[in-house]
């Protein structure tokens, strides 16, 4: 079973997250514990590429995130329901996505 992280550990998890250099930093979602992170590619075509390439990594990571695509543009939040808030394995699906994104969009 994944380890809930502490309120410190998130922070400093999301901190790392942010030093990738993106403009939308990753956040903690309120009243809840969760992070959020809206991504904004060039198209449809490019967000719909980053979630295709992210559905085979959640289905072999066996951690699934919570999501909203509108055009350009995709909500995610992550969260570990086995242990009722943020885990490692949202951690590593974040640095997943990001790196997943910055492939897409150099
Ligand atoms: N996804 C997420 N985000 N959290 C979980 O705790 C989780 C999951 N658990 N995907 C997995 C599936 C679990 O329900 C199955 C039974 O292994």
């Amino acid at each position: 079973k994944p380890k809930k992280l502490s309120e410190d550990e998130i922070k400093a998890s999301l901190r790392l997250l942010s030093y990738q250099g993106t403009p939308f930093p990753w956040a903690a979602v309120k009243d809840r514990s969760a992070i959020s992170k809206t991504f904004h590619f060039t198209d449809f075509n490019q967000a719909w590429s980053f979630m295709s390439r992210i559905a085979l990594l959640a289905e072999k990571m066996d951690h699934h995130p919570e999501w909203l695509n509108v055009y350009n543009r995709v909500e995610v939040t992550l969260t570990t329901h086995d242990c009722d808030g943020v885990s490692t394995k949202d951690v590593n699906m974040a640095r997943a996505m990001e790196t997943y994104a910055s492939d897409l969009m150099p």
